[in-house]
């Protein structure tokens, strides 16, 4: 449906990108009166004209940026805004300007000009709006931006707002039952970007392999007023940019590629993640630009049953970890050093996955994982979901995460599964009539891919697992369980692992485990925190997951984490979660080394 893509902004002959990006002005609405910006309207003029503003950085989370308490731990409006200017050669009645945002934590109410141009909420997806008519061309413009980070029992994910009797009064304050830091802010970058008045407005490939010939079935829509003079012609570039196929006309078809070079995971072929462009050309024969999209394709095809998911036929062992969006200062924003380092450090241990736990990672994240063959089991941000009731609200507004992760990410190759929740309460009534909905929704968006969902429930216990292609299960052993016990682990694990094939027939996956470690602390014989301990804790985990692998359907492991993380205060967190085998500044814990032997062992005798 045109109007519906949300591409990410590249530039080409007929695209120009330009970021905002930068210091913004910033400042907090008072959090018993959260309307007030909007009431006083501080969006008409400067908010320095409106009271005193400090300077904060986009992208990033605000909460770590400044000493004060009341920035960190602010509940409720945040205020940003900044001027820009746009060429007056942009104005033209042949041309779209666009306002895209990356993603802004948690609902967003964005002001062009004093002018309300766009409303969003759900902190994890990328969101736009045409202002060509709002900009002024060759002079200043305003863009103010009012963020609000309140969690309620109808947001994905659930949180509430309790009242705290404190010194100075009651104060308001956000409770979560998940562990990760509730940062805030405008996470990912803003650009504005422009296309032609008729442009290209979404574009799906869903690729299958025949012998060895590749086959991308395409399908392009086309926005602004298409007459049916606008013609779409696609063509095929080989990664060294020369033509495979040329101006194919027509807005949907299959491109044929004969001895095509799939796209393989890191360390499943010599040459893996090998990536053709998708040239996409939309033009009219009035006077209207043609416009001109490249889109990266991989070509792959996924399969699954009983007991295996399967890549170009090939039988997948995920070896990997679930990881956050998070380090010093930045919170959840947006930095290539960090994420460039991340992935020298995946590769380095010789993973080939990982879970964006527990909510949609940057566009930039997860072009790394098509541009390096990295697997990506892709979470929406139904994290505890249910852990404030299930209702009909939440339902809508969970099928709406999961309509925006996949429209987003549906033409990534590096996405191999969906996750449609993480540790939902799925022993609870209500839990099934839930995730059979969002089961039967994902089934409707697309069927090329597995779904699955990060249990935690007992096997006995969950209700949904049979709504799911891939079981995957969290557990805690030696650690919440049995502390300190890590002669429990190998049978505990290989037991329930057998008991969910069992029960659903299905392939299984461990995707959390581990175990609380400060860097540099030492104990042994090993004992909890320590770095001997993790290195035990884990070790265990293998004994049991190589016996496991004998057994068809245990399809991989992931270790909870792979760094340390920011979260809530509680007395069970020292300075956040310790899980990581990296700690938050990307330094190797002892039991990083032990997995990097495993997972190059792993690789060497499967791949
Ligand atoms: C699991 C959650 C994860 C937590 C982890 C832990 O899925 O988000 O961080 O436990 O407690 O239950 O470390």
């Amino acid at each position: 449906v045109a109007g519906q893509g949300i591409l990410y902004p590249i530039e080409s002959e007929s695209r120009a990108v330009h970021y905002l990006d930068g210091i913004w002005n910033f400042r907090l609405a008072n959090e018993s009166d959260s309307d007030v910006g909007h009431r006083e309207g501080w969006y008409r003029q400067e908010l320095r004209k409106t009271g005193q503003t400090i300077q904060m950085p986009v992208p990033a989370s605000y909460n770590d940026i400044t000493e004060d308490k009341a920035v960190r731990d602010h509940v409720g409006v945040v205020w940003y805004d900044r001027t820009f200017y746009v060429p007056r050669t942009w104005s033209s009645p042949n041309m779209k300007i666009w306002l895209r945002f990356g993603g802004v934590h948690y609902a967003a109410d964005v002001f062009v000009n004093g002018e309300l141009v766009v409303r969003h909420t759900g902190g994890h997806i990328p969101f736009q709006s045409e202002v060509t008519s709002i900009l002024q061309y060759g002079r200043k413009n305003l863009i103010s931006v009012a963020v609000n980070n309140i969690l309620t029992h109808i947001t994905v994910p659930q949180g509430s707002l309790e009242k705290l009797q404190t010194d100075s009064g009651p104060k308001i304050v956000q409770y979560y039952k998940f562990d990760f830091f509730n940062y805030a802010g405008i996470h990912r970058s803003v650009v504005l970007y422009t296309t032609p008045s008729v442009y290209i407005d979404d574009i799906s490939v869903n690729t299958d392999i025949n012998e060895d010939t590749g086959v991308i079935k395409y399908n392009v829509s086309a926005g602004g007023e298409p007459t049916n003079h606008s013609t779409v012609s696609v063509s095929l570039l080989d990664r060294d940019e020369n033509y495979v196929i040329r101006d194919v006309m027509g807005n949907e078809g299959n491109l044929r590629v004969p001895q095509a070079k799939l796209w393989w995971p890191y360390l499943m072929d010599p040459d893996p993640a090998y990536l053709y462009t998708l040239e996409v050309r939309l033009s009219t024969k009035d006077e209207v630009l043609e416009d001109v999209y490249r889109l990266p394709v991989g070509i792959r095809k996924l399969g699954w049953g009983n007991s295996s998911v399967t890549i170009n036929g090939k039988p997948i062992y995920i070896r990997g970890f679930g990881r956050h969006e998070d380090s010093e200062i930045r919170g959840k924003g947006h930095d290539f050093p960090l994420i460039t380092r991340d992935y020298n450090l995946i590769k380095w241990l010789g993973a080939n996955a990982y879970r964006t736990s527990h909510y949609p990672y940057s566009e930039e994240i997860m072009d790394f994982a098509d541009r390096e063959g990295i697997m990506i089991i892709d979470e929406c941000p139904g994290v505890d979901i249910g852990s404030y009731g299930f209702s009909a609200e939440l339902l809508e507004a969970h099928k709406t995460a999961l309509t925006r992760l996949h429209q987003r990410d549906k033409n990534r190759p590096s996405v191999v599964m969906w996750s449609v929740a993480n540790e939902a309460l799925t022993s609870l009534q209500g839990a099934s009539d839930y995730f059979h909905a969002i089961a039967d929704h994902m089934k409707v968006l697309e069927s090329s891919r597995p779904i699955t969902m990060a249990i935690n429930a007992l096997y006995d216990m969950d209700l949904v697992g049979q709504f799911m292609d891939v079981i995957s299960f969290n557990r805690y052993n030696a650690w919440y369980s049995n502390s300190g016990r890590t002669d429990t682990i190998t049978n505990n694990v290989k037991e329930e692992a057998k008991n969910w094939h069992k029960k659903y027939n299905k392939p299984v996956l461990m995707t959390e485990y581990g175990g609380d470690t400060i860097a540099g602390l030492h104990l042994s014989p090993e004992y909890i925190w320590s770095e001997e301990y993790q290195a035990k804790l884990l070790s265990k985990h293998f004994e049991a997951f190589d016996e496991l692998r004998s057994e068809r359907f245990f399809i991989g492991e992931m270790i909870w984490n792979f760094a340390d993380f920011n979260t809530a205060q509680t007395y069970v967190r020292a300075g956040g979660n310790k899980k990581g085998i990296f700690t938050r500044n990307r330094q190797p814990k002892a039991s990083a080394l032990l997995v990097r032997k495993r997972y190059w062992a792993i690789a060497e005798e499967l791949d």
